[in-house]
């Protein structure tokens, strides 16, 4: 007898950013009964979170949207060539309420437990509020960048001002006027709110462990030509991008950095750097992040134009990055970012020479003296890829939770499946070129190729798919193969997940593009689905 207190449903999906977002949409059109869970109080994911001041895409809004319908391309026009968040978010919103999505979303609802239940081969997830989903297929578009990491920093508690986090911002506009701000971390998201903080703040604090590349925006209208041939041409400039190697339109380098003389090498950086693209120097040649002393061609490049851009010499000194190879810590693309440490009322603290000792009630001491602050920003990043997915901590079969499975590290087929957690599928999974690519093109292709799957499973009738235990192991292995033909895995990144005290170091995406990963998959479909059990 089924128990009526149990809502049941073809498919559960957690997350409705981007990736959930799109998997309703196709998923409720091939006939499934699909419900969406978020634990924010409307859609947008990363959107609906990073509501800091200076957020943005750094890839250019015209391809950081969704491709699956021309329509919907033709009618938004994008007013800058980066968004910014509020515009991202009010686009999400409109792609939730053109392809009536909110009917079928739970907002304020987090996931409790998700429990693979093997007598029915369907997954039972209880959600905060104490309801129960039952599903046969769970569908986790939790993000790749949602879990934030708050260091365990001594005295943490202890500040008596606000202690906010980029990524958790609060929905109520902060006035940081007349306040002495402190901002831990230059990361992407430090760097993008740095300017736009020390524009309102009294004063601005900032400490920087580690010095970051960053590349000017030089952001404005949509390029005009993108915009025509993206309304004329939709389908053969999306295909385009789906077959690239990031999700991006770019024409891959043909040379090597070494190849060419100093001088032309030099003048091609300086064209990309007026590019006003995250990729522009990074692609200008094929060995950029595969060889480091090509690799320290483009590093060399642009600490010179941090040297050009800060007045004082050590504090240029103190903003160069150096001890690992430029591209392999996330790139940055600023609006200032290096000029504002020219104004009077913004300091730099390197922590590398002062490190911080505690934050107090009164703002940070380093091992140079307190700096008193009014508020606190963590700009610390995340617990990237494997975070999210950690936090809900799935029970696969035998009752093994991921974390107990993934305490080595991740492990996944294709970045999309788990062996031992049947019918369970992770969007921009670890080992999924999404966190290395424009990952709205990633998720569409996860979500396009999941439905396909799972429309095989309605034919079939299959009430199983789960990876299986060799094909998980040979994939897993071959991203780790394809990332140590690189430098990534000498850098502390994100990427390597470095920037969590005790999480296992494992080169977490799939860096052998996204145009290969895409032909590879749908020839692994062709095939009937190889390296997946099913029953
Ligand atoms: P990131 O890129 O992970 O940057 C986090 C920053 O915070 C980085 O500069 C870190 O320094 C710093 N950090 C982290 N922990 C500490 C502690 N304990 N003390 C001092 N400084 C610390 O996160 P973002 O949010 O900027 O960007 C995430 C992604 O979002 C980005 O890559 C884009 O894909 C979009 P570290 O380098 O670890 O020394």
């Amino acid at each position: 007898q089924p128990d009526a207190s149990v809502r049941t449903v073809d498919a559960l999906v957690v997350g409705a950013g981007f990736a959930g977002l799109y998997a309703l949409h196709v998923l409720r059109g091939q006939g499934l009964d699909v419900h969406v869970v978020d634990g924010a109080s409307d859609v947008g994911g990363t959107w609906f979170w990073n509501r800091y001041p200076g957020a943005r895409c750094d890839i250019e809004s015209i391809y950081y949207s969704y491709s699956f319908d021309a329509d919907l391309a033709r009618e938004w026009q994008w007013s800058e060539k980066y968004a910014g968040q509020p515009e991202i978010l009010a686009y999400l919103q409109h792609v939730a309420d053109r392809y009536d999505l909110r009917r079928d979303i739970s907002f304020d609802t987090w996931v409790r437990e998700a429990r693979y239940d093997e007598g029915d081969d369907r997954w039972r997830v209880t959600t905060q509020d104490g309801a129960v989903v039952s599903a046969r297929w769970l569908v986790l578009a939790v993000g790749l960048l949602s879990s934030t990491n708050l260091p365990d920093i001594p005295g943490r508690d202890d500040f008596a001002g606000p202690v906010l986090h980029t990524g958790r911002w609060p929905h109520e506009p902060v006035d940081l006027s007349g306040r002495r701000v402190g901002v831990i971390g230059t990361g992407s998201s430090g760097i993008q709110a740095i300017p736009r903080i020390a524009e309102q703040a009294e004063h601005l604090t900032v400490f920087q462990r580690t010095a970051n590349f960053s590349l000017p925006a030089l952001n404005g209208a949509p390029d005009p030509d993108g915009v025509r041939r993206l309304i004329e041409d939709h389908a053969a400039v999306r295909d385009q991008v789906r077959r690239s190697s990031y999700g991006i339109l770019l024409e891959p380098p043909t040379r090597g950095a070494l190849e060419v003389a100093e001088e032309e090498r030099l003048a091609t950086y300086e064209e990309r750097w007026r590019e006003g693209t995250l990729t522009g120097i990074l692609q200008a040649y094929n060995d950029l992040v595969r060889n480091q002393e090509a690799n320290d061609t483009a590093a060399d490049f642009v600490r010179s134009k941090i040297a050009e851009m800060v007045d004082d010499p050590q504090v240029a000194e103190d903003l160069m990055p150096r001890g690992y190879a430029y591209g392999t810590k996330r790139p940055c693309l600023d609006t200032g970012y290096f000029q504002t440490y020219n104004r009077d009322d913004v300091e730099l603290v390197n922590l590398r020479r002062t490190p911080i000792e505690r934050i107090t009630e009164r703002g940070v001491r380093t091992s140079a003296g307190e700096h008193e602050l009014d508020v606190l920003v963590f700009a610390t990043g995340y617990d990237a890829m494997t975070g999210p997915l950690l936090g809900i901590d799935p029970i696969g079969r035998e009752g093994q939770r991921l974390g107990e499975r993934w305490a080595e590290g991740p492990s996944s087929y294709l970045g999309i499946a788990v062996a031992g957690f049947p019918n369970m599928f992770t969007i921009t999974g670890p080992g999924s070129p999404s966190a290395l690519s424009n990952a709205v093109v990633s998720i569409e292709q996860h979500v396009e190729w999941l439905a396909r799957l799972l429309a095989h499973a309605t034919e079939t009738g299959l009430t199983v798919i789960e990876a299986d235990c060799v094909a998980e192991k040979e994939w897993t292995q071959h991203v780790q193969n394809v990332g140590d033909a690189t430098l990534y895995p000498q850098t502390d990144s994100w990427y390597m997940g470095a920037n969590i005290p005790g999480k296992p170091r494992v080169f977490l995406p799939y860096i052998g593009g996204v145009g290969h990963y895409r032909a590879l998959c749908e020839a692994l479909a062709d095939d009937g689905y190889s390296g997946f059990a099913t029953a």
